[in-house]
């Protein structure tokens, strides 16, 4: 494997750092009155302003020479033509085929995936389309009022996010729940106000081996049976989506209610399958449809713009920039849209799982750092917790502010409010506040000499903090979709620069191996295993508490 900080793009990149680090973004702005122009972009519904970061074109040069000695080009060709570029699990990485609206043949293993794919899309709009208009009932003949999602990590994170962020489109007849926590309060809290005989389920794990989704599963089917009574009512009241149909055959649900998709979906890529059933039973099929042609037409701009012009390519290589250059550990996604609250945990699973790895695709241990901290809350909320460190902390940290112009929900000026506190944050964070500055407006204030000296060291800013803007018009299904794919490519671009594979997951795996190692010794008192002495004396007072 080639290591990349040994590559002369590398070094040069690492020289360059030394030449930008003590330079100011103000003084880039006042040098050139081009740069909001030239560094901005639009795609596939999506605007990016790039402009306030700490680059010049010479920084863009050398970042994309790098990516060229990666071969970020004919990476990315791989992964759309399906050849296994999951190499450790041996499988293709194909979420772009399930939101490929153009149709064309997608091949692995010489086989078109695209009629299967298409199969499955007719299937979620009969079943979609039969529950929302109450064709399909429950088994005492109630038509569905709420639908709960059982399942964790990539089966939960992306429909509860999509779900909630088109909460504008959804009718007051249907409401969706999301359980996916095996603590026993999740299930119970969701379902304490509901009705079996207006429930549905779905049970979605791409393995349905999950200890969490199977434990909820089976104590829903309880919940449900212990007023339905009779067994066959499982099958009105309980779908799946899964890769393994003998489990779910196993659980009891009927083989003609389960979604399938395939082993070359990774599971935090997941949302555009049957794994977004309810997204689709939420918004309709025509939105979900909508949701694919956004991110298709963000696959599009991603495969054919030039690197230079690529949103994908722009935003990874700049996250390269400051994470492997200028030793940032920490990024925040930052929407101001309120719809999109579940975002940043969204893009934390997709962006930590994907590339939180530490040696390369052939086992190499990498000797540059891989996979920033991912985390962020909805502004303005954000603003009035966190954004003092991101401000005046002693690291530095960057951040990609989100929003949509147009609200769903105006409401007298608050949507501009809300847009005012995006471009006043990003403004200072870029230009801070200088002595100067600060001491003028303590002036203004009329504070005492001796007040304004002691007061400003506290009241300076550096500034020089960079954010990315992205922009849409308003939040649509369609740029839902090409923002979400934005986030996915942009992943892909970095894992591909630090030569790890951005789809396995080993370490969730073996969270999955030891979930039931200690459960027997907490169920059979008898049971006594050897442990360290902290594990061991915590399994006691487990027991001794538990009475
Ligand atoms: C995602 C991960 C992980 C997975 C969950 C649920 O890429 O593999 O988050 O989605 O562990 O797995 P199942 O869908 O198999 O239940």
């Amino acid at each position: 494997m080639q290591e990349v900080d040994r590559w002369q793009q590398w070094r040069d990149l690492e020289r360059h750092w030394q030449e930008m680090a003590p330079r100011h973004m103000r003084d880039l702005f006042g040098q050139d009155p081009e740069r909001f122009p030239r560094y901005t972009l639009e795609a596939a519904g999506l605007f990016l302003d790039y402009s306030k970061n700490r680059i010049t074109d010479h920084t863009l040069e050398l970042l994309l020479a790098l990516a060229e000695r990666a071969d970020l080009a004919g990476w990315t060709e791989r992964m759309f033509r399906g050849e296994a570029i999951n190499n450790t699990e041996q499988r293709a990485v194909l979420h772009t085929a399930l939101r490929n609206r153009s149709n064309t043949p997608v091949l692995v293993d010489g086989k078109d995936v695209m009629p299967q794919v298409n199969a499955v899309l007719a299937q979620m709009e009969r079943f979609t389309t039969a529950v929302r208009t109450g064709a399909w009932t429950g088994f005492s003949g109630r038509p569905i009022r709420d639908v709960v999602n059982i399942g964790i990590g990539g089966s939960n994170l992306g429909p509860l996010m999509v779900t909630r962020a088109l909460g504008h489109y959804q009718s007051d007849s249907m409401r969706l729940h999301f359980v996916s926590n095996v603590d026993p309060t999740h299930l119970a809290e969701t379902l304490k106000p509901l009705d079996p005989e207006t429930t549905l389920f779905i049970v979605s794990s791409k393995t349905f081996t999950t200890q969490e989704t199977l434990s909820n599963a089976h104590a829903a089917r309880a919940w449900c049976l212990e007023v339905l009574r009779e067994e066959a009512a499982v099958a009105r009241h309980f779908v799946a989506v899964s890769t393994n149909a003998e489990a779910v055959r196993a659980f009891g649900i009927d083989p003609a209610n389960m979604f399938v998709f395939w082993d070359w979906v990774g599971g935090r890529y997941s949302l555009w399958s049957a794994i977004g059933l309810p997204i689709a039973l939420a918004v309709g099929m025509e939105r979900f449809l909508e949701l694919l042609d956004g991110a298709h037409a963000m696959d599009r701009h991603f495969r054919e713009a030039p690197p230079a012009r690529n949103m994908p390519v722009l935003l990874g290589l700049l996250g390269i920039w400051y994470h492997n250059f200028a030793g940032v550990r920490t990024h925040a996604v930052l929407p101001y849209d309120q719809y999109l609250q579940h975002l940043p945990a969204y893009l934390q699973q997709a962006d930590m799982e994907s590339n939180g790895k530490r040696v390369t695709r052939d086992g190499g241990a990498v000797s540059w750092t891989t996979g920033p901290v991912v985390w962020g809350a909805p502004g303005t909320d954000g603003q009035h917790a966190f954004y003092q460190l991101i401000h005046q902390g002693t690291q530095l940290i960057t951040s990609d502010f989100i929003a949509a112009v147009n609200s769903h929900n105006e409401l007298g000026d608050q949507q501009q409010k809300l847009l005012s506190n995006f471009l006043a944050q990003t403004e200072a964070l870029m230009k801070g506040r200088t002595p100067e500055e600060a001491r003028l407006a303590m002036e203004g204030e009329g504070l005492a000499a001796a007040r304004i000296e002691a007061l400003l060291p506290h009241k300076v800013f550096p500034g020089n903090r960079p954010s990315n803007s992205i922009l849409m018009e308003r939040l649509t299904p369609a740029t839902l979709g090409a923002l979400i794919a934005l986030y996915e490519h942009k992943i892909f671009v970095q894992g591909v620069i630090w030569q790890i594979n951005s789809f396995d997951q080993w370490g969730v795996e073996l969270g999955k191996e030891l979930a039931g190692v200690i459960l027997e010794e907490l169920v059979d008192r008898q049971c006594q295993r050897p442990h360290d002495a902290s594990t061991g004396g915590l399994i006691d007072l487990c027991r001794r508490w538990r009475g």
